[in-house]
């Protein structure tokens, strides 16, 4: 067995006997009570999902195996002593709980460079939808269709034995994730610029090698692509692309078919298209306002006019975190450091000095502040990838290290399919209102 494999399953099958020995031996211990309200707000707040990869702190922000985002950018490894952490490691660290050393991670990136071929009928697949397919649409029907290539669907159909379910989702796990950087610069070609493809250089970085397809070679890109890479890699269990991950997986469906689900989660408004949302936002408000430099006054006009309109104000509000995101923090810094005096830069950093008071004036807003989707794409933007709508393709290439290490560990658990309970309305009805007020719908 490859060493990374065997460290991962070393490591994993410990905490795996620990999840039996806890579920056979306190299985009728109460752990919380549900209120009405977290069931009819998206059930919010409810300890349901066991993930090891993060934690989400409300005020604190995403903590990494338990380390928090500067911690990441200070100890995981790099390429130069300056630059940010390689994806690999944050990956590594999150499949097996360690801060990798240089040479685990050179090795993963050897790894996923071995595996990185994209069979031609995934290629054709994308060739065969209209251009003006949105690039999540093409990501997801491209993973799709690539999982003609999961070994743990042979496996199964072959009768293997339960417990190495794990060793055949590691697999497809590791080829899917070695895949995904051509696979994305691929419909970013094809849609951007006329098929001229780019051949993958199987000697650069997974982050780097993805910048280099998209047709960016310049270190300003790489650097900037390793840190997205790692800010948007996993946020705990319950958001909805790692949750549907998760879920799908239960059912024991393939990596292929559960990342691809994920992703159509991922494509919606109130998630990863928040991305692509925040800069058609802000176009259309220097559209509207005829300046690339409103005074605060008309962009806080701007705002409650979007409010009114019965819109949301995008890259603002989460459903956990109740303080600036510090993947935003991260981003903010990074701009900081290396750009100077950008239009759309400086709009970002006006809108997070207008639209908190705003959003807290309003009342009902849990949190006014903003979220990693607020400044991803201004930088991405100032080094030349304008085309806004594929930025969530970036969102969940990165989103595949979390949620996919996540799944090889429901695996080696032996996690059982998932299952909640419904009720009809009227059966939540009967729980608070026996009486008269019982109206009937
Ligand atoms: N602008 C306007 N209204 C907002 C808002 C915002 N940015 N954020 C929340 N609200 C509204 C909600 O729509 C809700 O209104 P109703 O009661 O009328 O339905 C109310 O405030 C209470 O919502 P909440 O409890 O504070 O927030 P939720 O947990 O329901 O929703 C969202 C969290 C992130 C979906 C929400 O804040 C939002 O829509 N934000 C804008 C879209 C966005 O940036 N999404 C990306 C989030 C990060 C992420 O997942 N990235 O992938």
């Amino acid at each position: 067995m490859e060493y990374i494999k065997y460290r991962f399953f070393q490591k994993a099958s410990k905490c795996s006997k620990e999840f039996q020995r806890i579920k056979n031996e306190y299985s009728d211990k109460v752990i919380a009570q549900v209120t009405l309200g977290q069931v009819f707000s998206g059930m919010k707040g409810i300890p349901l999902l066991v993930t090891d990869t993060s934690k989400l702190d409300p005020n604190e922000g995403i903590r990494f195996k338990g380390y928090s985002i500067p911690e990441l950018r200070e100890k995981l490894p790099k390429i130069s002593p300056d630059g940010e952490p390689l994806p690999e490691g944050l990956f590594y660290l999150m499949l097996i709980g360690e801060i990798p050393t240089q040479e685990d991670v050179t090795n993963l990136s050897k790894d996923f460079a071995t595996r990185a071929h994209v069979p031609q009928h995934v290629f054709d697949v994308i060739d065969a939808m209209p251009k003006n397919s949105r690039p999540m649409t093409q990501f997801s029907a491209a993973i799709l269709s690539m999982a003609t290539e999961s070994i743990f669907q042979k496996a199964y159909r072959a009768g293997v034995n339960k417990k190495y379910y794990w060793d055949s989702f590691y697999e497809d796990v590791m080829n899917l994730i070695a895949r995904l950087p051509h696979l994305a610069a691929y419909i970013y070609r094809r849609n951007f610029y006329n098929d001229k493809h780019i051949e993958p250089n199987p000697r650069l970085d997974w982050a780097g090698n993805l910048a280099h397809m998209m047709g960016q070679d310049s270190e300003d890109i790489r650097r900037l692509f390793r840190l997205y890479m790692v800010i948007h890699a996993d946020h705990e269990g319950g958001n909805v692309s790692a949750h549907t991950a998760h879920l799908v997986g239960s059912a024991l469906s393939n990596p292929y078919y559960a990342y691809a689900a994920a992703m159509t989660g991922l494509a919606g408004p109130l998630h990863g298209f928040a991305n692509q949302d925040v800069i058609h936002w802000m176009f259309q408000m220097i559209e509207d306002l005829d300046t690339e430099t409103p005074t605060d006054e008309q962009v806080a006009a701007y705002i409650k006019q979007t409010l009114e309109e019965g819109r949301v104000i995008p890259g603002y509000g989460h459903a956990v975190l109740r303080k600036t995101d510090p993947r935003f923090t991260a981003q903010q810094e990074f701009a900081e450091k290396y750009i100077k005096d950008d239009p759309l830069v400086n709009l970002v950093n006006q809108l997070y000095r207008v639209v908190p008071p705003i959003l807290s004036n309003i009342g009902k807003i849990k949190n006014p502040w903003p979220n990693v989707d607020a400044y991803s794409g201004s930088l991405l933007y100032h080094y030349g990838i304008k085309e806004y709508t594929f930025y969530t393709v970036l969102f969940g290439v990165s989103r595949a290290l979390g949620v996919l290490a996540s799944l090889t560990n429901d695996r080696v658990y032996g996690m059982p399919i998932e299952r909640p309970t419904s009720h009809p309305l009227e059966w939540f009805r009967d729980q608070v209102d026996k009486g008269e007020n019982k109206r009937k719908c």
